[in-house]
């Protein structure tokens, strides 16, 4: 199979595994690569130094292709992207920004550069920049999210930019993918199905959580600040919803945030912790190789019918 995202990166598939904070590193990034996908790589809040460790050992362990993530309001941001530049790594993906004071110099890297957005505004902005494809992530998704759903997001993006467009938010199984291709989108992005992989390194609290959640339980929390986050429902969102109706300020809210999503990942602490999760998390229920979550996605005869016709309409 070949398409505009496969040509431009090297991949046999055109999925992304999402960059998912304190949960994609390299044992994650590099069993995606390696099973024909471009694995992620979350900078998250890390500093530069773990960054460079986590870009050495996926180099290790994989010589497919593969990305960083770029959380773009972290503090070490301009030492992370010297990192990316540095270790000559082949595709950023970013978030929570606008990359464009590092394009120039990651073009001179030759990494590939693929932000994230949720806007049609914001895929307009980047595509003049000269970033080589747009990831169109609608609010099903986990973790910072932005307003509008994939399915009214994506077609928006495909026709305001000519650059490829992955669709993200909302797909965790091969209908998802196929509907992905039917709205125009050349990729997809999945974070909460490789959340439940037997490569990711992520507390096993954490994946049960997402294993038995229904579908109801990944809410927004946060819409008045501004910076509205998908989460599972537990006592810290509870906590949350408190702070919101007595009207604290934005700085009481960050502060109750900090640290939560360590504690859910790391410490496996379930009830405090944040545990980023998109509304697919409904429909999770087993862990799986990303080989078996790859192969499934994308190598049923059905799926690659529905593709080419969706390369036709295009
Ligand atoms: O970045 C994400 N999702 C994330 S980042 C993250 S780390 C975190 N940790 C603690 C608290 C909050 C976050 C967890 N999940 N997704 C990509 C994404 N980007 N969603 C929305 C956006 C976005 C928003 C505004 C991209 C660009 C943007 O532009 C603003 C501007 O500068 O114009």
């Amino acid at each position: 199979m070949s398409n505009r995202i496969c040509d431009l990166l090297g991949i046999e598939y055109p999925i992304f595994q999402g960059g998912m904070a304190w949960v994609s590193e390299a044992s994650l990034a590099s069993a995606v690569s390696n099973a024909g996908g471009v694995g992620i790589i979350a900078a998250g809040h890390a500093p530069a130094d773990w960054v460079r460790d986590q870009i050495r050992m996926a180099k290790s362990k994989t010589n497919k292709p593969f990305g960083v993530n770029v959380m773009l309001l972290s503090q070490y941001v301009d030492d992370v992207m010297k990192v990316i530049y540095e270790e000559r790594v082949p595709i950023i993906t970013t978030g929570a920004g606008n990359p464009g004071k590092y394009i120039a110099m990651l073009k001179e890297s030759g990494t590939k550069i693929i932000p994230v957005v949720p806007s049609v505004s914001l895929a307009k902005k980047m595509e003049k920049s000269g970033v080589d494809a747009v990831i169109a992530e609608g609010t099903e998704s986990g973790g910072h999210i932005g307003e509008l759903t994939t399915m009214s997001l994506v077609p928006q993006v495909v026709d305001a930019v000519n650059i490829p467009v992955i669709a993200a938010g909302g797909i965790g199984d091969k209908r998802g993918v196929i509907a992905a291709f039917a709205l125009g989108a050349c990729g997809v992005q999945l974070g909460t199905r490789f959340l439940c992989s037997v490569e990711c390194t992520v507390h096993e609290n954490y994946k049960n959580a997402v294993i038995h959640a229904k579908d109801r339980d990944a809410i927004a929390t946060g819409k008045s600040t501004g910076h509205p986050v998908r989460v599972l429902k537990n006592k810290l969102t509870r906590e949350f919803e408190r702070l919101e109706e007595s009207g604290a300020t934005k700085e009481e809210f960050e502060a109750l945030g900090v640290g939560k999503l360590k504690l859910a990942a790391i410490d496996g602490d379930m009830e405090m912790g944040s545990v980023m999760a998109g509304q697919i998390a409904g429909m999770i229920n087993d862990i799986k190789t990303c080989k078996e979550i790859i192969d499934e996605l994308f190598n049923a005869k059905v799926v690659l019918e529905n593709i080419n016709k969706s390369f036709i309409w295009r």
